[in-house]
């Protein structure tokens, strides 16, 4: 570790420094970041390109007591770095390690977990009203002099969430900073009006005009006897410009300053002091460098935006990978790319993540068929609507997580409407690293209790071309769930997943005589559910095995199992509140005549949030994995035991 950064272990540490050293201290948080993510993996790009603009926030407000809120949360590395998790940096997103987002569990230094977009100028607006009763009302013993600073990106502040929160920043009478953090990248370019908009105005600015614009601000800050409004009229005159990024925020009544250079850490603490005395909320545009200081992430921001370990060399990385399988990412794409030549109605809409979701290849290939709007995933859903509306074939991919966003689309646009929108979900289940925000386990329950949505999940990479086809010449919405994971080994693609999807059915992957009990799988687990049969049948029991494709309709041949007496095991990579293994019960209590028999056991998610950590690990920590099919399988075969021992020796399980 460099020197100086050696001698930082908290905010206290950083604010004796001087301006020349914070700016060494900011080339060695650089390279700190570079090489502890080369080994975890992590978000990198953005990380690299606001380290000044963390420190200036840090050596001039105190976070202990003042508010800091991160947008999406992914760049507060420098912000954990300096506020004493500097030593368990190298444990980040690693098991037991800390996060890679803020988590107040963590620090006090963080006000929320997060990481989705656009949450951080509503949350900080709640927080500001409260502060505003608590002085007027002394509700708590909170310092009520605490300054309030959102950090937002140039991506998320376009989001729908971020927009509704400008519009009622009129209800906060008191500071209020936002820091605009544009660095003109999503995770790819940024997308759309306002991006276009700001990135005019980042072309007509030199480096000149960001000092000319500081140096103005700092000279004309409101101040005793100055409204703002006055100062903001004559920074304008001063630099004789009319600045088209303020015309938006001051249509919206919001006092705008910028947009300063976001790598001066000298002129960004003298800013923020200045408007750290504002008595009204502000925003403040700071351009930063994506990727900075690091040739390959500062020329490919989108590919370094979050990042596997690799080995530096030099100036450039060599990949580690020893990844023999594709993912289901890629065969997703692979496939959808494939069927989409043959049909020309087959359109895709993305909401900001078209690498993640796969969709590279399609958006090469089909310019004019692929639509990525941002991170706004409720109109990304209505768009699909209007698309399937005129009869096209929309294909939907957001993360699980993230469409949570866009439940009340789903519902009235499409599902009421029974619009034949497909819905391709990536990273449904246990994510890994990145953790409770992203993990996507509710999917299943807040889709599958809406008429007409048909609900599948394809197990392995033959599947998922059947599913996508089932799903292309289906006239209703669709949903495709797959996690972020490898395909299953070809060993495990068994003749059965090979037959076509039809709607309601489930498949019977392995079928053993004398077997009193079924595990029944939704999705990629089913490579678990055999391995789980396996070491069953070595153990002298037999089970069998039913991929059940579908979670809506579920196969009512599932239900009869139940009905002939077969206890079943039902598995999924979700919460079990609302799953797949709910909709069985509640199949099998509305169907079955005689359901006091009814031996059903689920295994899923139980109801609480699951760090970060491997996923094998998560799903290993959440009892969804062979070792716990088989124990419940035992279990359940020796309850049968006990009932039948009094009366025969008849039992099959020993
Ligand atoms: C609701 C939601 N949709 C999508 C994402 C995925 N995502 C993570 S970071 C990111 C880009 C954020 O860009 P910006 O806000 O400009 O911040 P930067 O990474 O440039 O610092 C996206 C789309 C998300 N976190 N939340």
């Amino acid at each position: 570790m460099s020197k100086l950064l050696e001698q930082i272990n908290n905010t206290s540490d950083l604010k004796k420094l001087s301006i020349p050293q914070l700016r060494t201290l900011a080339d060695q948080i650089r390279q700190f970041i570079l090489n502890s993510i080369s080994k975890t993996g992590g978000h990198l790009a953005s990380n690299l390109g606001i380290v000044e603009l963390t420190l200036a926030l840090h050596y001039v407000f105190d976070f202990k007591e003042d508010k800091l809120l991160w947008d999406v949360g992914h760049q507060c590395y420098t912000h954990k770095i300096i506020t004493g998790r500097k030593e368990q940096f190298h444990r980040l997103r690693q098991p037991g390690g800390i996060s890679g987002f803020p988590n107040p569990a963590e620090s006090v230094y963080d006000q929320f977990t997060v990481g989705h977009a656009g949450t951080s100028i509503a949350t900080a607006i709640g927080m500001a009203l409260g502060s505003m009763l608590d002085a007027r009302y002394s509700i708590t013993d909170e310092n009520r002099e605490d300054k309030i600073v959102a950090v937002i990106g140039d991506a998320s502040i376009v989001n729908g969430v971020s927009f509704e929160a400008l519009n009622n920043l009129g209800l906060v009478k008191r500071q209020l900073l936002i820091v605009l953090n544009d660095n003109s990248m999503a995770i790819d370019v940024t997308v759309g009006a306002m991006a276009k908009y700001l990135s005019k105005v980042r072309l007509s600015q030199t480096y000149e005009d960001l000092r000319k614009t500081t140096k103005n601000i700092l000279e004309h800050m409101p101040g005793i006897g100055k409204t703002v409004e006055e100062a903001i009229e004559r920074i304008k005159k001063s630099i004789r410009m009319v600045l088209p990024a303020s015309q938006m925020f001051e249509s919206l009544n919001i006092p705008y300053f910028g947009p300063v250079d976001g790598h001066d850490v000298d002129s960004l603490i003298r800013l923020f002091r200045a408007m750290a005395e504002l008595n009204h909320p502000a925003v403040l545009h700071v351009y930063t460098e994506k990727g900075k200081g690091f040739k390959p992430a500062d020329t490919q921001p989108s590919k370094f935006h979050s990042t596997g370990p690799f080995k530096i060399n030099g100036d450039a990385i060599e990949p580690i990978t020893d990844v023999k399988r594709p993912s289901f990412t890629s065969v997703f794409g692979r496939f959808l790319t494939e069927l989409a030549e043959k049909d020309h109605r087959i359109v895709t809409i993305t909401s900001a993540m078209c690498d993640g979701t796969g969709l590279l290849e399609f958006r090469k290939k089909f310019k004019d068929r692929f639509y990525d709007v941002g991170i706004a995933e409720g109109a990304a859903v209505d768009i699909a609507a209007g698309l399937a509306k005129t009869g096209l074939k929309p294909v939907v991919c957001i993360y699980s997580t993230f469409l949570q966003r866009s439940f009340d689309q789903i519902f009235q646009e499409v599902a009421l409407q029974n619009l034949p929108v497909v819905f391709c979900i990536d990273r449904a289940g246990f994510v890994g690293s990145d953790g409770p925000t992203h993990h996507g386990l509710m999917d299943i329950g807040f889709l599958r209790m809406l008429p007409n949505l048909v609900l599948t999940a394809p197990a392995n990479e033959i599947e998922m071309k059947l599913a996508l086809e089932f799903a292309l010449a289906e006239d209703k919405p669709i949903v495709i769930r797959y996690p972020k994971d490898l395909v299953p080994q070809s060993q495990f693609s068994r003749a059965a997943c090979a037959r076509p999807f039809k709607l309601g059915k489930s498949v019977v992957v392995k079928k053993t005589k004398d077997s009193a009990i079924a595990v029944v799988s939704y999705g990629s687990v089913l490579t678990e559910a055999l391995r789980a049969a396996n070491l069953l049948a070595k153990e002298g029991i037999a089970v069998d095995v039913i991929n059940a494709r579908f979670a809506a309709p579920v196969d009512e041949a599932i239900i009869a199992l139940s009905e002939t007496g077969k206890s079943i095991i039902t598995v999924e990579d979700h919460h079990l509140a609302c799953g797949f293994g709910s909709a069985v019960l509640e199949m099998v209590a509305a169907k079955t005549t005689n359901n006091k028999s009814a031996n059903i056991r689920t295994l899923g998610v139980p109801s609480r949030f699951i760090g970060h950590n491997y996923r094998s690990f998560q799903l290993m920590e959440a009892g969804i994995n062979a070792e716990k099919i088989v124990e419940t399988a035992k279990e359940m075969a020796h309850s049968m035991l006990d009932v039948l021992r009094p009366s025969s020796g008849r039992a099959q399980y020993s």
